[in-house]
């Protein structure tokens, strides 16, 4: 009884598992590289496709159809396209859905390498795009060619914490007839369907809040049609950016708990961006569940919650935010982000570093912002230890800006 009518956290634990011939009650790791045929007439049959069992690891496993049936069904779309990266992901569907000479438009706050893929190495290839604040539609469709292949977003963005009308972009680009693809790793999709918005696909660093616990790498890709899906999985297939099975199983394991970790790591989250913006010591807080943010309302008609990634800066800037990044003791200074740990980090040094600074500032991603992904402690605790890092910042920084 798996229907898409049941709630979410019901599919969460059962979408993509249809039982096991040994019995057992949740999918095994199928960790094998190879698929035995009965006779040679059979691995024709499985060839040319006419029987869809499974051949070999790269083409498809049990373990990972099941993760990719999960986040599917979670998406509203095809079945999943489980990746060994989340920059696996990006790859696919930058390869599959441009060309020589195509140009794309994208979120100039998108994580750093999905930024850096394209201007560094799709470049030689021919491919151009334009970044631009795709928190105004109509920026998107100023920046729109005539060889414009894809519209890229990424909402909410990572560091920046910009949300774009997933709705409102979709209209422009298929307008001009480009599919539109999201990021939905900020999110997840507990908390955002860019699929049901209109757009053509979502993606995933499955690394984030869809495994939640920061021990393995991985990406998921989601078509909402079937005619997309045929343009990206072969894709996934020739550039042997597969997911490993053991890699499924821990992702398909996380994933049970998505919403329960993502429920109370964002009430924990609000608390914290409430008690920095209060803080005499902080320049700016920018979390989405406040109201002080500028897409707060876009993002209560487009999400069902406000998740767990706050971004702030503080009065003393860069030196003021290295102090508490060195001082506090129960977050971990650490790149990453959507696990069950609390994580702090230096965007502008750190996660984004291989961003020009002026591409940086252009995303809003300024020198003295701090990162702070909530993880699932006691929210009392995570305060108490900002607090204390707080103590640690240098009264002679006072507001000088870096
Ligand atoms: N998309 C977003 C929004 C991301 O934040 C990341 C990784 C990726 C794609 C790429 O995924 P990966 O290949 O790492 O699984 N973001 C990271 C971050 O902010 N800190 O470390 C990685």
């Amino acid at each position: 009884m798996k229907s898409k009518k049941q709630g979410i956290n019901t599919r969460l634990v059962h979408a993509g598992f249809h039982g096991d011939p040994t019995g057992a009650v949740t999918v095994p790791i199928y960790q094998t590289s190879t698929f035995a045929f009965r006779n040679a007439e059979h691995g024709a049959a499985l060839f040319g496709g006419a029987d869809d069992g499974y051949i070999y690891t790269r083409l498809g496993n049990p373990t990972i159809k099941a993760l990719e049936e999960c986040v599917g069904e979670l998406e509203n779309g095809q079945r999943g396209i489980a990746t060994s990266s989340g920059m696996g992901a990006v790859s696919i569907v930058y390869l599959a859905l441009l060309e020589k000479g195509a140009h794309l438009v994208s979120t100039a706050s998108v994580y750093g390498p999905s930024r850096g893929l394209v201007e560094k190495h799709l470049s030689r290839f021919g491919v151009e795009a334009t970044f631009v604040d795709t928190t105004d539609p109509a920026n998107v469709r100023k920046a729109l060619r005539p060889n414009t292949k894809m519209v890229y977003i990424e909402t909410p963005s990572n560091p920046a914490m910009q949300v774009t009308d997933v709705q409102a972009v979709a209209g422009i680009a298929h307008a001009h007839g480009c599919p539109l693809v999201v990021d939905n790793t900020f999110a997840s999709p507990y908390l955002q369907k860019p699929l049901d918005l209109g757009a053509d696909v979502a993606l995933h660093s499955v690394t984030k809040f869809i495994n939640g616990h920061a021990d393995i790498v991985g990406g998921i890709v989601v078509a909402k049609t079937e005619e997309m899906d045929r343009r990206l999985r072969p894709l996934m297939i020739a550039l042997g950016c597969n997911m490993d099975p053991h890699q499924a199983y821990l992702v398909y394991r996380g994933l049970k708990t998505l919403g329960i970790r993502i429920e109370r790591a964002q009430s924990g989250a609000l608390e914290i961006a409430r008690w920095l913006e209060a803080r005499p010591e902080v320049d700016w807080v920018r979390y989405i569940g406040l109201p002080s943010h500028p897409q707060h309302e876009l993002a209560k008609r487009q999400m069902s919650g406000f998740g767990t990634m706050i971004s702030f800066e503080l009065k003393g800037g860069l030196e003021a935010g290295r102090a508490v990044m060195d001082n506090v003791k129960l977050a971990t200074l650490a790149v990453s982000l959507g696990g069950v740990e609390t994580l702090i980090e230096h965007p502008a040094s750190m996660t984004h570093a291989g961003m020009s600074r002026e591409h940086r500032v252009e995303a809003g991603i300024t020198d003295g912002l701090v990162r702070y992904s909530t993880g699932i402690e006691d929210v009392e605790d995570l305060v108490a230890d900002l607090e204390q890092a707080f103590r640690a910042i240098p009264s002679t920084v006072g507001s000088a800006r870096v």
